[in-house]
C-alpha cells in the first residue's frame, strides 16, 4: 500500500501506520458513509516522514500527505508546507507532480484583512511554486475544496519517469491566468493531467481536476444547481473529449462514461438528490461515485466534480 486517505467525520494524521502513510479528512458531517481511498502498488514500498509530511514510494510513484494546522496565517504556513513537499520530491527523486488534493476548513471565511482562507492558501501555494520555478507545463491537476475541520489537509501523487501532460479546457481560462479579482495570486493548477508510463507495462491514467460551473473565468448560473451541474459535466466532457486531448498528441477517445472514480462536492446538502440523479445518468454504472457535502472555494459555486480514468 502506498497510502490511505480516509473520508470521514473527523480529521486525523498524517501518520505512518503499518508501513504506509495515512491521512483522515473531515469531509462528512451528514452521516454519509465514511470510506477510505487506498493507493496501491505491486512494487516494494519504502515509507517515512519529512518535516511533518508522511510518504511512501515504490521507485516510480510517490504518495505524500500533510496537514497545515489551523492558523491565522495560511500564506506563510501553506508556502512552508508546499516547500517541504517540493524538497521531498527532490530528495527522493520524483520530480513530476501529477495530482494534488487540498481540503480546507472554513475555506470561505474572511480574515481581518478582508481576504478569505482560499485566497491566502493560493498566495502561499503560488509563492512555493514560484520559488521552485514551476512552469505552466509542470503545474499539476488539483482539487481545492472545503472540509469540516482540521486546517488544511493535502495529499499528492508524484512520479519519477512517466510522462505527464497538462491539459487545459478550451471553455475555461487556465486557472493560473485568472485575473486578480479572483484572488491576489491565481490558483496553481492544470485542468487535468495525462500520465503515460512506458515499461514494463504500458499504462495511461487521466486525472481530472476539481471542475465547476465556470466558463472563461466566471461562475455561470449562480444559484441554479441544475444548470451548474450540467455545465460542470459539459466542461469535463469537452476537457477529456477526443478533440481536446488530440491537441496534446493524446490518442485517447474519452467520455464521462470512462471515468471510473469520481468525487462530487456539493455545497448545499439539500442539492445532493438532484446532483446524484444527474451524475448517475452521466457516469458509468460501474464507476465509484462519492457525494460529499462540503463548501466550494467560490461563494457562488454550488458543485464541483473531479474524476480519474485508471
Ligand atoms: C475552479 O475551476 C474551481 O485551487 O487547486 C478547482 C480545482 C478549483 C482546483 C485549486 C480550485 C482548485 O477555479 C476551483
Amino acid at each position: 500500500m502506498l497510502g490511505a486517505v480516509g473520508y470521514s467525520d473527523r480529521a486525523g494524521g498524517p501518520v505512518v501506520r503499518d508501513g504506509h502513510p495515512s491521512l483522515t479528512l473531515s469531509m462528512r458531517d451528514d452521516g454519509g458513509p465514511a470510506f477510505t481511498e487506498v493507493w496501491r502498488t505491486t512494487a516494494d514500498v519504502t515509507s517515512g516522514r519529512h518535516k511533518g509530511l508522511a510518504y511512501a514510494h515504490d521507485g516510480e510513484y510517490l504518495f505524500c500527505c500533510g496537514r497545515i494546522e489551523e492558523t491565522a496565517d495560511y500564506v506563510t504556513s501553506t508556502e512552508a508546507a508546499y516547500l517541504a513537499a517540493f524538497e521531498l520530491i527532490e530528495l527522493l527523486g520524483y520530480p513530476n507532480v501529477v495530482r494534488v488534493w487540498n481540503m480546507v476548513n472554513e475555506i470561505n471565511d474572511v480574515d481581518d484583512g478582508g481576504h478569505n482562507v482560499y485566497t491566502q492558501f493560493c498566495r502561499g501555494r503560488a509563492a512555493a511554486f514560484e520559488q521552485r520555478q514551476m512552469s505552466e507545463r509542470l503545474i499539476p491537476a488539483a482539487t481545492c475544496v472545503g472540509s469540516h475541520g482540521g486546517g488544511v489537509a493535502f495529499y499528492f501523487i508524484a512520479c519519477r519517469s512517466a510522462r505527464v501532460t497538462n491539459i487545459e479546457n478550451p471553455r475555461q481560462t487556465p486557472a493560473y491566468r485568472y485575473p486578480p479579482r479572483y484572488g491576489i495570486k491565481s490558483p496553481s493548477f492544470a485542468r487535468a493531467t495525462y500520465l503515460s508510463s512506458g515499461s514494463p507495462v504500458r499504462s495511461d491514467y487521466l486525472f481530472v481536476s476539481g471542475t465547476a460551473s465556470i466558463l472563461g473565468c466566471e461562475t455561470v448560473y449562480k444559484g441554479d444547481i441544475e444548470r451548474q451541474c450540467a455545465t460542470t459535466l459539459d466542461n469535463i466532457s469537452v476537457l477529456i473529449g477526443p478533440g481536446n486531448l488530440a491537441k496534446y498528441g493524446i490518442g485517447a477517445d474519452l467520455t464521462l462514461q470512462d471515468l471510473d472514480s469520481v468525487k462530487v462536492y456539493v455545497k448545499r446538502d439539500a442539492d445532493i438528490p438532484l446532483v446524484r440523479r444527474m451524475c448517475s445518468g452521466a457516469f458509468s454504472g460501474d464507476a465509484e461515485v462519492a457525494y460529499l457535502n462540503v463548501d466550494i472555494c467560490r461563494d457562488d459555486l454550488l458543485v464541483e466534480i473531479e474524476g480519474m480514468v485508471t
